[in-house]
């Protein structure tokens, strides 16, 4: 990947020196004594706050501390599924914001994210499933977000390859058609963040792990890493899966459980399938990359823990999902499997808070559906740690609704069941 622009003839050069000339996308500096802000957590929500802190609010002493490298963690292992069909109008509101982000992202950026608007089908099976669909998009509609209800010719139509027959154990009833959801390319997205953050003045610092936070008199000071303490005035922690483990650093607990989320890819195959489909009653979903792979996915395991894999029950139970779903994939062969780990709150919302320590920052608690949440997530957050005050779009995320009872019950919206 180049920062750069490459004529012919220096890309074949590059090529023949193992690519070794080639201009780097990022600086990989040494880290400062001490910064306005530290972003904990390098993956995509971390970077597009960084991004964003420099860009909207001109902070520019800010370092992204990061244990692995960037976007290796949810953002590299996520199915890539964009919408912003949520049902109350919180959530709705800020998954809004998110996709028409991502509808100039490209451009903002200059960096190709591969955003594909080829529309996300959610499929009801049941009487009851389709009254569900019916609320979320008519209260998708008053909010200004485009959607419809569908019947099984029109999802037919759409996807070809999907079996509609009426005689299915979970037949085909109807489906909610968002044509402006898609998918992108989530290194992509990573990569294009950190590179337009490190060009404001950013230091992204990869391989450090952050395992303490230092506090005076209430007020953060700075982190504790495996390479030294580093001094800041605010942090923020952007850790996904580790937000437990990050709260408790601070003496904080939060209302997050980590479980493992699996996924996995095909082999490639010609062109077949054009849109995104989801099922929540059989438990699976399907999209197809740009690659040709099969990209495909089911709910949470149901235990907690921080192992990057899964257990073989639910990638049997997911198969049998997409087999039921499409059987001419049943011969399809796999290539890949892998898992990642969400941290989910009893509401399936995200956490976007100031704490009761001054200057530490949660973003948290997205779940399994966080990758389409990103630019907006991002412009929110850093919004909330420039000000010292909940951005608009943010205020009823913040861990307050936990003691006032406010909670945004997201789960018929969350896709993938937890
Ligand atoms: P991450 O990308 O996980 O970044 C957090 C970073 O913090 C990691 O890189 C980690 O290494 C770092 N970190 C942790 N602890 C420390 C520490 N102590 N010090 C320094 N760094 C630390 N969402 C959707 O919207 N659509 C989907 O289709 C979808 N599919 C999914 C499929 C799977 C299999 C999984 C696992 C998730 C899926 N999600 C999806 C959810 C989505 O991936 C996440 O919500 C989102 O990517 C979270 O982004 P993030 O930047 O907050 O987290
Ligand atoms: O939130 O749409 C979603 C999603 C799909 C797969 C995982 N999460």
């Amino acid at each position: 990947m180049s920062g750069g622009s490459y004529s012919g003839f220096s890309l074949f050069k590059n090529a023949l020196s193992y690519h070794e000339n080639w201009q780097r996308a990022w600086r990989s500096p040494k880290p400062k004594s001490d910064y306005d802000v530290i972003i904990i957590g390098g993956g995509g929500h971390g970077l597009a706050t960084a991004y964003y802190l420099a860009r909207e609010h001109g902070i520019t002493n800010v370092a992204v501390i990061e244990k692995g490298y960037l976007g290796g963690g949810n953002t590299g292992r996520n199915t890539t599924i964009i919408r912003s069909n949520y049902l109350w109008d919180e959530a709705a509101h800020l998954y809004e914001l998110a996709l028409k982000l991502w509808e100039g992202l490209s451009q903002e950026l200059n960096f190709n994210v591969m955003f594909s608007q080829r529309g996300v089908l959610n499929l009801g099976h049941t009487l009851q499933d389709m009254r569900d669909i019916e609320r979320r998009v008519n209260a998708n509609r008053l909010n200004g977000i485009d959607g419809e209800v569908i019947g099984p010719a029109e999802v037919q139509k759409l996807v070809p390859l999907l079996d509609c027959s009426p005689g299915n154990r979970y037949p085909v009833l109807g489906a909610s058609w968002q044509p402006r959801g898609g998918t992108a390319r989530h290194d992509a997205v990573a990569w294009g963040y950190a590179r337009a953050a490190d060009a404001l003045g950013v230091d992204l610092i990869q391989q450090t792990e952050v395992t303490g936070i230092r506090r005076e008199n209430g007020r953060v000071t700075g982190v504790e890493t495996n390479a030294g303490f580093i001094g800041a005035r605010k942090v923020g922690c952007v850790v996904a899966g580790n937000s437990g483990v990050l709260a408790a650093m601070a003496g904080l607990q939060l209302p997050i459980e980590s479980h493992p989320l699996q996924a996995m890819v095909s082999e490639p195959l010609r062109p077949c399938l054009d849109t995104v489909v989801m099922s929540n009653a059989v438990h699976g979903y399907i999209s197809q990359s740009d690659k040709g792979d099969l990209v495909i996915g089911a709910g949470i395991d149901h235990y907690t823990g921080y192992g990057q894999r899964g257990s073989f029950h639910v990638v049997e139970h997911t198969m049998q999902a997409i087999c039921e779903l499409f059987p001419a994939f049943s011969r399809v062969r796999m290539n890949r499997q892998w898992g990642g780990i969400v941290d989910t709150c009893p509401d399936a919302c995200p956490i976007i808070s100031k704490t009761p320590v001054q200057g530490l920052y949660f973003n948290c608690g997205w779940g399994t559906g966080g990758f389409k949440a990103t630019p907006g997530s991002g412009y929110v957050f850093a919004d909330t740690v420039a000000h010292d005050r909940p951005h608009p779009l943010a205020e009823a995320f913040s861990i307050d609704r936990f003691y006032s009872g406010a909670l945004i019950d997201e789960h018929g919206a969350a896709g993938v069941a937890h």
